[in-house]
């Protein structure tokens, strides 16, 4: 048999061979890499950008190119994408050499914190060292070897730099391979030199022709499923903490039937909110630091934890307080084997559907206690009331960010989005928010990035266009990062963005309040010529015409009424539309009754951070080892 060939670049053969791929799972296939999006500089312009143009041009093999403000943002806007398309699908991420290439660094590390796929493709220096040092090469005195790029490595799952074309098959091999496993997805990074972009070689047929990566759904051994359901059927106080591995795995009716069965309360993670609707008997809303009570008090007490794709973050396990039975045990069902065994729990390494199922029929005539089902009813009762109230404070003369949520969460539609990463709504969003469907609560707090919001936003309605998305950020976060409303207005992509400005870190400034630390440096104000800190007057900058500027519809609105009425606007509006709030950072918050673990300076001249210290040393009494 003779081996036909083909005469093309190296990134001509790369964007060939992304389009083709597809990915497969229940049966259904899709295009596995969408698109990609970049920045174009003498790194990438005449080698990936040529290439790019050139499958546009001819039609053949198009890879839909996406040009993003800045290179962090293009990689939150296709982790937005793949986590919405629950990691069936995902971007890939053109940079030129240098700092477009490490700006992405960060969106790497959100990727890989998150297990959400993304293909990056930093550019990098001459392989032949033709012309080095070239404009943005790292000189290393001590490696010729060493670039930039290398500081992908620790973010990335799979990692390597084409310098040679012949090395660009089995590299694109094992980077699909990675994005479609699910206990191993994450930023996947092919570093390319920018001489070997533009190199022609002789590629066989074969190498594009169309491929189907299969993603699996694990079942689990029979043992470990024998294991798991003995431990679960000696519970008396089970819980199950959801998280985001629910979601990705389309688990969420599994988890129904499986908590119908059972009677088991469902606690959620950040990523796994939504999974079951906020008002099933059976949800009680977060658990950990920033946790629904209810939720927190059946943690404290549970003999037998169900973790079911959760990572265990520090949040969930409210730094290892959160579980205070003296003999608490975990059964942690994930399909990675390293999140399965934390915590010394039973294994139970499988998809969480499969795995679900299969629990389902091995724990037939297992009820929780009435006793115990009822306490959670009444406890559900009181805690709706709370949040009824936050939701409807009347807080005065600026209102507080509980009631923009409360509005937000009482005007959205099932099927709307709400997209957020950083600051106090998170928290405040994890404890109230009444998520209606499993894809409506996009919070990213693996890496909680400021910046995120905006550009994973984009992300998500690109994923999705038929469902409104609600992108709520901070002020502190839009200044990081707005730029991508200039893309969104390109794309005529329509995003709803509700701009929260309370002048500054209403989250770090709390915080820093409780450790002692006076709010010191956390507002946008002047510089006090007494104090000589920055606590003086506010800041004369208006961040609503900031965002009219860069091309969005703007509604300033005050009060609570006017907001809702901006909502509506919003909604009916097919322009990317910001609306505009200010809130009060002090405003108060139902307390979660659980903890953080942030340390506080041990010795300190200051009287409140003495205080703070004893109050740290007595909570970090009730952290614990799980072994
Ligand atoms: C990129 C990045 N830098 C710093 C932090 C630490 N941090 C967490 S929240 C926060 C303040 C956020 O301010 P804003 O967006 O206004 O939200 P607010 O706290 O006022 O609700 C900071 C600095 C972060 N999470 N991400
Ligand atoms: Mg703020």
């Amino acid at each position: 048999m003779t081996m036909s060939t083909v005469r093309l670049t190296v990134a001509q053969a790369l964007v060939r061979f992304l389009a083709s791929q597809r990915s497969e799972r229940d049966g259904v296939q899709r295009r596995l890499i969408e698109g990609c999006f970049g920045i174009f500089g003498h790194g990438n312009v005449a080698g990936v950008g040529q290439a790019l143009l050139q499958a546009h041009e001819t039609g053949e093999a198009d890879l839909r190119y996406y040009l993003a403000r800045n290179e962090q943002a293009m990689v939150h806007a296709s982790v937005g994408f793949a986590r919405m398309r629950n990691r069936l699908q995902a971007f890939a991420c053109t940079a030129s050499i240098g700092p477009g290439s490490t700006n992405m660094v960060t969106g790497a590390a959100l990727a890989t914190i998150n297990r959400i796929p993304v293909l990056l493709l930093p550019s990098d220096f001459f392989a032949t060292r033709a012309a080095s040092p070239v404009l943005q090469e790292l000189e290393d005195p001590r490696s010729a070897d060493l670039s930039v790029n290398d500081a992908f490595k620790p973010v990335s799952r799979f990692w390597d730099r084409i310098n040679r074309p012949e090395q660009l098959p089995s590299a694109l091999l094992a980077a699909m391979r990675v994005l479609t496993d699910p206990a191993e997805t994450g930023a996947v990074t092919l570093a390319l030199p920018q001489d070997v972009q533009a190199e022609a070689y002789d590629w066989p047929e074969d190498l594009f022709s169309e491929r189907t990566w299969y993603v699996p759904r694990p079942v689990p051994e029979p043992a470990a499923l024998a294991r798991a359901t003995e431990v679960l059927r000696s519970a008396r106080r089970p819980l199950i903490v959801a998280g985001g591995g629910v979601i990705y795995s389309e688990a969420s009716q599994a988890l129904l039937r499986f908590a119908e069965a059972t009677g088991i309360p469902v606690s959620d993670t950040q990523a796994g909110k939504g999974a079951l609707a906020w008002d099933h008997p059976c949800a009680v809303g977060g658990v950990g630091a920033t946790g629904s009570p209810v939720a927190n008090a059946l943690a404290r007490e549970a003999d037998v934890v169900l973790g079911i794709g959760t990572r265990y973050s520090d949040f969930t396990t409210a730094s290892r307080t959160a579980f205070q039975h003296p003999d608490v045990r975990f059964v942690n069902l994930n399909v990675a084997a390293f999140d399965a065994g934390k915590h010394a729990g039973i294994a139970l390494i499988a998809d969480a559907r499969a795995g679900l199922e299969a629990l389902t029929e091995a724990m037939a005539g297992y009820r929780a206690d009435e006793a115990y089902t009822t306490q959670v009813r009444n406890e559900n009762a009181k805690w709706r009331q709370v949040v009824d109230q936050a939701y409807h404070l009347g807080h005065q003369p600026l209102p507080a960010q509980t009631e923009i949520l409360g509005a937000l969460n009482e005007f959205m539609d099932e099927r709307d989005v709400v997209v957020q990463a950083a600051g106090s709504m998170p928290g405040d969003l994890q404890m109230l928010w009444r998520a209606r469907d499993p894809k409506q609560y996009h919070v990213e707090y693996g890496y909680s990035c400021m910046g995120y919001e905006i550009a994973g936003g984009l992300g998500a309605k690109l994923a999705d266009p038929g469902r409104e998305v609600f992108v709520l950020v901070g002020d502190g976060s839009y200044l990081m990062m707005a730029q991508e409303i200039v893309t969104a207005v390109a794309e005529r992509i329509k995003l709803n963005i509700i701009l929260v400005d309370n002048r500054g870190f209403a989250s770090i400034g709390a915080l820093s309040e409780s450790l002692g630390s006076q709010r010191f440096g956390t507002s946008y104000r002047y510089r006090d010529p007494g104090s000589g800190r920055l606590d003086g007057g506010f800041l004369p900058v208006d961040l609503a015409a900031n965002a009219a500027s860069l091309g969005a519809e703007v509604l300033r609105t005050r009060t609570v009424k006017e907001f809702q009425a901006a909502l509506e606007q919003a909604r009916a509006s097919d322009r990317t539309t910001v609306v505009y709030i200010e809130t009060d950072p002090l405003a108060p918050v139902p307390s979660s009754q659980s903890w953080w673990d942030v340390p506080v300076s041990e010795t300190s001249a200051l009287e409140s951070t003495q205080q703070a210290r004893v109050a740290y040393e007595a909570a970090k009494r009730g952290q614990r080892l799980y072994l």
